[in-house]
């Protein structure tokens, strides 16, 4: 890990610099198999099924036998522990729910907001070196909880045609029943337009590896939404003396462990804190059964030296990181400074793997520098406001000349005699 002692500002682009993902030479081939999805459907999904993942695929659909024999087959304390983390999304989730107030902005003039659930929605859940069931958890419950009828999950299967148990299991228990065994470019493209077995839905959600996020990426250019762009996963951690070095270690490392392309930051006021991080984290990966992949993120990671709290409080929020973790003694007071991170955990006892699991806050963030405008996956995102409103005959009257006077000034008369018409009836 790179050290940088005092950064002048102007080298502070260069340093937050996150590694560049470009997805524009990826755009030909992928959507080609799109556009063969789309014509081919589940043809071109089996297909495509043989051809990367060397998967002969006959049923694409995960039969009820399917979903028993991962429920049996499940450890009970992994069991167990899903339903815990289940319970506590759902709780944080239950509460971002909006009650839509009547506003009467004029004698006479109401207007409301009611958030209705998006009817289909699809969740894709990569597969490769992790099954990353707690994302079904991350996604599903909000879904669930927002009322969409229809929830779509696909993920690839092995070799052998098999789904990991505790993505079933995690399905199932968000109220999931519709899985199919398809990974990939075709997954987005199956849940894009729909095949003879995958119903087509309205907004598609997940991570994925960039030939997935190239793909989400150029459905979402034909008018399905897709959650927020995706990039590799970031922390970064803001620590200073009273922060346990050994904790802070297994912050960064648990974040580089994800993938190869992820990046860590430490940011801290003391030399001193950045040495001993340094040594644990050296000690503590060479314990990792992943620390391959955590070494490869850890070469372009960065440790950094600054002055006081406000110049990291400003690198922290020029780099918007998607993790924030402020391991200080002020953590509460710092905290007050953040204005761009996708979720911030405070003190030395808030990993970031409470939140990647089962504190209950989401785990979908906006990463890249996203964080500077958009926020992370949540209740909202599998809703649409939608904006009502009543005006009685007087209330037309109070407000009447105000909207004759803007549409006659914008020269738009059919607008103007939609009132006036009124007004004088
Ligand atoms: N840290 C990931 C989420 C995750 N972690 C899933 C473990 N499993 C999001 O950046
Ligand atoms: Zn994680």
């Amino acid at each position: 890990m790179q050290v940088f002692e005092y950064p002048d500002k102007s080298a502070w682009p260069a340093l937050l610099q996150r590694p560049v993902m470009d997805t524009t030479a990826l755009e030909a081939n992928v959507g080609a198999i799109l556009q063969d999805i789309k014509q081919q459907g589940d043809t071109a999904v089996r297909k495509y099924a043989l051809q990367f993942d060397k998967v002969q695929l006959n049923e694409l659909q995960v039969t009820e036998t399917e979903f028993a024999h991962a429920t049996a087959a499940l450890d009970p304390a992994l069991k167990q522990a899903i339903l815990q983390a289940k319970q506590n999304i759902e709780t944080f989730h239950r509460a971002q729910h909006e009650a839509g107030k009547i506003i009467e902005t004029m004698p006479g003039v109401q207007c409301w907001r009611k958030a209705i659930a998006i009817d289909k929605v699809g969740l894709y859940i990569p597969g490769g070196s992790a099954p990353l069931f707690s994302t079904i958890l991350m996604l599903g419950i909000p879904a669930a909880i927002a009322g969409c009828k229809e929830m779509v999950l696909c993920t690839p299967s092995n070799a052998a045609g098999e789904v990991h148990p505790a993505i079933l299991f995690a399905a199932r228990q968000v109220g999931i029943d519709k899985v199919f065994k398809i990974g990939g470019v075709q997954a987005i493209g199956a849940m894009a337009y729909g095949t003879d077995t995958v119903p087509k839905v309205y907004k598609i959600f997940g991570p994925g590896n960039q030939y997935v996020t190239c793909a989400k990426q150029l459905i979402n250019k034909e008018g399905i939404a897709i959650d927020m762009p995706a990039g590799p996963s970031e922390v970064a951690v803001l620590a200073d003396d009273s922060c346990v070095p050994a904790f802070v270690a297994a912050d960064l490392l648990s974040q580089a462990e994800h993938g190869p392309d992820s990046q860590v930051l430490l940011v801290s006021t003391s030399m001193n804190v950045i040495k001993a991080v340094q040594q644990e984290v050296a000690s503590q990966l060479a314990q990792l059964p992943r620390r391959n992949i955590a070494e490869q993120a850890l070469t372009h990671s960065r440790l950094v030296l600054v002055q006081d709290m406000e110049n990291a409080m400003e690198l922290l929020n020029a780099y918007a990181p998607e993790h924030l973790i402020i391991a200080c003694k002020d953590d509460i007071t710092l905290a007050d400074g953040v204005v761009n991170a996708g979720s911030v955990f405070l003190g030395n006892y808030s990993p970031e793997s409470a939140g990647d699991y089962a504190s209950g806050t989401n785990h979908t963030l906006p990463t890249n520098g996203h964080a500077r405008a958009y926020s992370g996956v949540s209740l909202d995102s599998f809703v649409k406001k939608v904006t009502f409103q009543r005006l009685t005959k007087e209330g037309l009257q109070n407000i009447g000349a105000t909207i004759e006077a803007m549409a006659a000034a914008e020269g738009l008369d059919a607008h103007k005699n939609a009132v006036s018409i009124r007004m004088n009836s």
